[in-house]
């Protein structure tokens, strides 16, 4: 290139012209993305790109990671993830764009390859049809024309017209201008039209929930005895508000599930009567209601991921058996039952759990609500006394029944146990870690739980001194927490506040630490403060 012998204004358009070049990457994968954005909302909203890429990222990172992004970034984990993705995108697409400068073809097939990345991710989620591969693969087409289209304005046309002396004429700066301005424009409005299109689908959906009415339940719940929730500041409440309660999921675009065309199969091994259910048949049903606390596997001791809500719901033992299922200690041949969700995700449950007799429920509506969208709108299994990722599937659509030998659940695949009854675990909620205190009486406060089995005795204890024991409020049901409160006499200083609970069959839980996987932490919560 001979711009290299020339003089200072034209050595000035060199690190201009490569910007251009990067500017020129970032709107071809601007393009691609809109494009996919639009091309998705025609196909459904995981099988846009970043989601897409997203989805496969979630579901290959290691459980370590997982864990940690969980502990670092609390719900925003997918935020901070997509973001990572854009900014990597970003990055990749300037690089190509500076490629394409100087060989557009190359550049073009880095486009290309980027699109077959999305569309492989794309077609690896779970329950991912062809037509997945449809936004990814259409984006990178789009961008790959947008590529090729701004990049012939940076480089001369053909290589072998006369080149101007120092070669500016060859940059067409209006010319890329113009094509870059109009690029994005028409990139910027295909995306909008894909988001306006998509949320189309997420209004029916809407109004579908709007236009749910949950019957009155067959059998209520138990008042909760108002022993049951101590009023003490920063103690949590007996009940979790929906908007409080915990989420756990590997959902990037939450499903908005339209009920009218939705139904509930349940088929497989052993079923001698298969059904297909709409909602208004579940609601039709003797439905139950029961306050039941949720906990997720991935709960670290004195972690947040465990909360309570009072559910509504058809008892799933019944239908099980309307169905014509046996459990395995009956005789019968299918012993694991296989939740899927409309996202693709698998859970497996012991079929002899559910069908024993505990308040095993199809939910359709929590704390007086419809299901939230975030928490499995419109059905989601509950099973008291097992860990959410082997029992409490949200956006269901499908029970099958087969064996634990057939059939590997998403997170069995994942290094998880196959069976998970939930731990005995002890909170303290209050005072948080690392307070400052006035010497005097501290209220100590927290949760234990150890669903269905119930909670018998909570003890706390202070720099390692005697075990003392905590005052219970009364127990709603042993499917619950159960709230505690310690009136400690505080000295100056800084202490170690330790609990720990014993479950109603006597069974105190083990002070042994161990981290969440395979089948959840152990280890006893303590707190630090200092008292002055
Ligand atoms: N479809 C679907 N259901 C799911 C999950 C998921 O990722 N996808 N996560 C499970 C896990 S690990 C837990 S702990 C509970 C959490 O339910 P919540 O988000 O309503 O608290 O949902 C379970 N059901
Ligand atoms: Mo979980």
């Amino acid at each position: 290139m001979n711009q290299e012998t020339s003089t200072a204004p034209l050595r000035r358009t060199r690190p201009a012209r490569a910007a251009l070049a990067a500017l020129s990457g970032v709107l071809a994968a601007f393009a691609a993305l809109c494009a996919g954005e639009l091309l998705s909302a025609a196909v459904r909203p995981e099988s846009s790109p970043v989601t897409a890429v997203g989805g496969a990222v979630v579901d290959r990172t290691p459980v370590e990671v997982k864990d940690w992004a969980i502990r670092a970034f609390g719900d925003d984990d997918k935020l901070v993830l997509l973001g990572g993705i854009l900014v990597l995108l970003a990055l990749f697409a300037a690089a190509v764009g500076l490629v394409a400068r100087r060989h557009r073809p190359a550049g073009v097939a880095g486009v290309l390859l980027f699109g077959l990345l999305g569309t492989v991710a794309a077609l690896s989620r779970p329950g991912a049809g062809w037509l997945d591969a449809l936004p990814s693969a259409g984006g990178a087409v789009a961008g790959a024309g947008v590529l090729w289209l701004l990049a012939g304005r940076l480089t001369p046309s053909g290589a072998g017209t006369t080149e101007p002396p120092g070669g500016r004429a060859a940059l067409d700066r209006r010319g890329f201008v113009l094509a870059a301005g109009a690029s994005a424009a028409v990139s910027a409005g295909a995306g909008f039209a894909g988001r306006r299109l998509g949320g189309s689908g997420a209004a029916d959906a809407e109004a579908s929930r709007a236009g749910v009415r949950l019957p009155r339940p067959a059998s209520p719940a138990r008042p909760v005895p108002a022993r049951a929730r101590p009023r003490v500041a920063g103690l949590s409440p007996f009940t979790t508000p929906n908007r409080d309660f915990y989420r756990v999921d590997t959902a990037l675009v939450v499903p908005r599930v339209d009920v009218g065309s939705w139904r509930l199969k349940v088929h497989g091994e052993g079923v001698r009567r298969p059904l297909e259910l709409d909602l208004p048949t579940l609601l039709r049903r003797d439905l139950i209601e029961r306050d039941i606390t949720l906990t997720c596997v991935s709960n670290e001791v004195g972690g947040p991921y465990v909360s309570s809500a009072r559910w509504l719901g058809v008892p799933l033992g019944p239908l099980l058996e309307e169905a014509g299922v046996r459990p395995p200690s009956r005789g019968g041949p299918a012993g694991q039952l296989v939740s899927r969700s409309v996202d693709g995700m698998t859970i497996g449950t012991p079929v002899d759990t559910v069908m024993d007799g505990r308040d095993a429920m199809l939910a359709v509506g929590m704390n007086g609500e419809p299901l939230p969208f975030r928490h499995g709108f419109p059905l989601r299994m509950v099973v008291p006394g097992l860990y959410g990722y082997v029992s409490a599937c949200k956006w269901l659509q499908e029970l099958e029944l087969t064996t634990f030998d057939a059939f590997d659940p998403y997170w069995v695949e994942r290094d998880w146990a196959r069976e998970a009854p939930v731990k005995t675990q002890a909170r303290i909620d209050t005072p948080r870690a690392f307070a400052r205190l006035r010497a005097g009486t501290v209220r100590v406060a927290g949760v234990a739980w150890a669903q269905h089995r119930g909670i018998r005795r909570v003890e706390t204890r202070v720099n390692g001194g005697p075990w003392q024991e905590a005052r219970l409020a009364a127990q709603a049901s042993p499917d619950t927490w159960r709230q505690w409160v310690w009136d400690w006499p505080a000295t100056r200083g800084s202490h170690t506040l330790e609990v720990r609970a014993t479950d109603a069959t006597g069974a105190r839980q083990t002070s042994r630490r161990q981290g969440t996987v395979p089948d959840g932490a152990t280890g006893l919560h303590s707190v630090v403060v200092s008292v002055d």
